[in-house]
């Protein structure tokens, strides 16, 4: 992990650079390769701790009083332009995280979590009606000792995890926590890369003050094996301007990546949605790429030389 971290340095402009200086920064995440995962075993029947509150129902809209209402303008005027930005097709399946999939929105995936598991872990990780309009989103607490996240991720990996105990006290300093450690992340499914193509991310997200990343991840072919060579992050912090802690805030700002312009292997990328320190929750929710066909600037930074450690064997 040292040398992740110095890679994700080097990755770095000086400022944000500087966020990782501490200790404390997060690491990248785990190798997202399934050890011994079992898919077979997993229960059908489980259920987040937390998606079993019944959906806050948006209040109805209300509904015209006026009955005086001027007839015959409410025909479309042919002068309506056309909305060309809306027209923009969403490349991430399930962005808006709606779909349930077996614990969680379907196609989203823990790191080290075979296809068909268990998409969230009920402790660190949650499928919740908390998103913008009471809308499903993602829910990541950083705030859980690391042992008891491990052990649970390891109870999720080999399938039929079961419901999660809840999590015990943290206490200062919190460097043997999930957010002085891992970090909490989940993975889109694999979207396939056009080469020459750039693209925008974008994605809404809310914190209690922990902060985070939204990450894109390219994987090639190298020698009959998916490997990440090709990586993208955009800090989910008050580096942003007009971000708020505690606020809904959408992420859409200088965000084009080409992930084929240096690394031209690249076939799949990956959308990660990562929440590390300090110990808090993230919110997340409406994720979005598209493909940017007029690219002002590209904010991506060069690849990282080889694969980080850890990631060699992404799946
Ligand atoms: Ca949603």
């Amino acid at each position: 992990m040292r040398s992740l971290r110095f890679t994700v340095l080097l990755a770095l402009p000086p400022l944000l650079a500087s966020r990782f200086a501490s200790p404390l920064a997060g690491e990248e995440p785990p190798a997202d390769t399934p050890k011994s995962a079992d898919t077979s075993k997993s229960t059908e029947t489980l259920k987040p701790a937390e998606t079993l509150k019944p959906a806050e129902t948006p209040k109805p809209a209300e509904t015209p009083k006026a009955t005086e209402a001027p007839k015959a303008t409410e025909t479309p005027k042919a002068t309506e332009a056309p909305k060309p930005a809306e027209a923009r097709k969403n490349l991430v399946p399930n962005p808006g995280l709606e779909e349930k999939g077996v614990a969680g929105p379907k196609g989203w995936g823990m790191v080290g979590l075979a296809k068909g598991g268990q998409e969230v872990d009920g402790l660190t990780s949650f499928w919740v009606k908390e998103g913008p309009g009471g809308s499903s989103c993602l829910k990541l607490d950083t705030d859980v000792n690391l042992d008891e996240a491990k052990a649970r991720w390891e109870e999720v990996r080999k399938g039929g995890a079961g419901p999660a105990k809840a999590k015990g006290p943290t206490k200062e300093p919190y460097y043997d926590t999930v957010a002085g450690n891992d970090g909490v992340n989940l993975l889109s499914e694999e979207i396939p890369v056009e080469p020459g193509k750039a693209y925008d991310v974008e994605c809404d997200v809310k914190t209690t003050g922990t902060t985070g990343y939204i990450f894109v991840r390219g994987y090639a072919d190298v020698r009959g094996e998916k490997r990440v060579v090709f990586k993208y992050q955009r800090n989910l912090d008050e580096s942003l301007p007009g971000f708020k802690v505690g606020e809904w805030f959408r992420v859409k700002e200088r965000n084009t990546f080409h992930p084929t312009r240096r690394t031209p292997k690249v076939q799949w990328i990956r959308v990660t949605l990562y929440a590390y320190w300090p110990p808090g929750t993230m919110w997340l929710d409406n994720v979005a790429l598209y493909e940017n066909p007029n690219p002002q600037k590209y904010s991506d930074e060069p690849p990282p030389r080889g694969s980080a450690p850890g990631e060699s064997r992404g799946k």
